[in-house]
């Protein structure tokens, strides 16, 4: 009798047990939608990661904004949530205080609201993850497994931190050679720190506004240290502290993440990695994700989409780190082989990207456009971007194909 009861309590307890888990495992499957994690973020954002909050815009989305990334479809990375700050609406700038110091002969504290008084300037820029494109690479490096929609071309305004010096009478001093950038800090979460190279002071902003609004709580707001030309990570949401430093910061955001492995110091592009292998990565031995590497996409067509013919138009956006043009963009529809020029909307350098279109002549039936981007540093995109295959998946950059039927 004992053993039985005791056998049917254990049982009961068993199945107790599985609904419990069967009850949470059903909880969690019904993952929150991007704008019920995110106020005011399109429903269809594909969730990456729940904490930290990750959203990728998805590609047809992207694209049917070619100009200028709405706040409700620009792609969340966040590394380090800032609880409250989930939403598409500005930040309050009252009581926020931003402290600059490290190697600079005055270092100073000034209130946000104070950067309201000073030269306003604007930028156009690609933000962009290192990380994006990385599912990708094969094998799938670790890390969120990003598509192409981990982008999105934004205008900044706000205050170049170099006038906000100069209206504190503050410089850096001669051994300052990075500018070390520190998120504020929420409890006991982890310090979300990033430092760039000094000459980046040239173009970095403080920015208060996106797209002609208050810079979004979640994209940064009340202020945000952007760096045009630099990938996503290095451009510090929430800043509360920019330093001057001699070295670069230590913490896990500069190593061994967003880095990829190089030549030992040198900043050469990459050091080619067995795919699939591990390397140790050191500061001597790897660089990290800072210039924006040369980028095209294709918007149109879009991948499957059956198209008339034969006039067919291919369009799309192409882009770099800002420091020389965009030179051309090419097509092929058969694998590389031949190429032609699409037309470029304008010439020049620029920190945004550039759209491009051409007409092709197809014949009916089953077609693959590829797009590859030059700039006028010679620099373009690998046919195979699996080339620069690295542990941790950053910096793809392998030519777009897309598949589609002209009818
Ligand atoms: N404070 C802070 N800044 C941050 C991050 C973060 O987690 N915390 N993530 C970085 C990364 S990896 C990227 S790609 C961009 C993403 O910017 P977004 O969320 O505005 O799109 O912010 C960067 N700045
Ligand atoms: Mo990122």
């Amino acid at each position: 009798m004992e053993r039985v009861n005791r056998r049917t309590t254990l049982k009961l307890m068993g199945l107790g047990a599985a609904l419990l888990a069967a009850g949470s495992r059903g909880f969690a499957q019904q993952t929150p939608t991007a704008d019920q994690l995110v106020k005011g973020k399109h429903a269809k954002l594909i969730v990456l990661s729940q904490r930290p909050i990750v959203l990728e815009t998805p590609f047809d989305l992207l694209a049917s904004q070619p100009e200028r990334t709405p706040k409700e479809l620009l792609y969340v990375r966040n590394n380090v949530d800032l609880p409250g700050y989930n939403t598409v609406e500005g930040a309050g700038l009252e009581g926020w205080t931003l402290e600059v110091g490290g190697l600079v002969d005055k270092p100073f504290t000034v209130e946000a609201k104070e950067l309201l008084a000073l030269p306003q300037h604007e930028v156009t820029m690609v933000l962009q993850c290192s990380g994006n494109g990385r599912s990708l690479y094969q094998p799938r490096p670790s890390g969120n497994p990003w598509g192409r929609g981990g982008v999105g071309n934004v205008t900044f305004r706000g205050v170049r931190l170099k006038d906000l010096l100069a209206a504190k009478g503050a410089k850096p001093t001669e051994k300052a050679l990075f500018i070390t950038a520190h998120a504020s800090r929420q409890g006991n979460a982890a310090e979300f720190v990033r430092s760039v190279p000094i000459h980046a002071l040239e173009e970095a902003l403080l920015a208060l506004s996106m797209n002609g609004e208050p810079l979004p709580a979640v994209h940064g707001g009340p202020v945000r240290l952007v760096f045009p030309g630099y990938f996503g990570v290095n451009n510090v949401k929430w800043v509360a502290k920019v330093e001057f430093t001699e070295g670069e910061n230590t913490t896990a955001e500069q190593m061994p993440r967003y880095r990829v492995p190089t030549i030992p110091n040198t900043h050469l592009p990459f050091l080619p990695q067995e795919p699939g292998g591990r390397y140790p990565y050191t500061f001597a031995n790897s660089r990290p994700n800072w210039l924006v590497n040369v980028n095209s996409f294709i918007f149109a067509p879009l991948e499957g989409q059956t198209v008339e013919g034969p006039y067919v138009r291919v369009e799309g956006v192409a882009f770099n780190d800002g420091i020389v043009p965009i030179v051309s963009v090419e097509v092929s529809t058969n694998g590389g082989r031949t190429w032609h020029q699409a037309t470029l909307e304008r010439t020049g350098r620029s920190y945004g990207w550039v759209r491009w279109r051409t007409t092709l002549y197809l014949r009916p039936g089953e077609h693959q456009v590829m797009a590859r981007a030059w700039d006028a540093a010679g620099r373009s995109q690998p046919l195979d971007g699996n080339l620069a295959w690295n542990e941790r998946g950053y910096e793809y950059n392998g030519v777009m194909r897309v598949k589609f039927t002209v009818a």
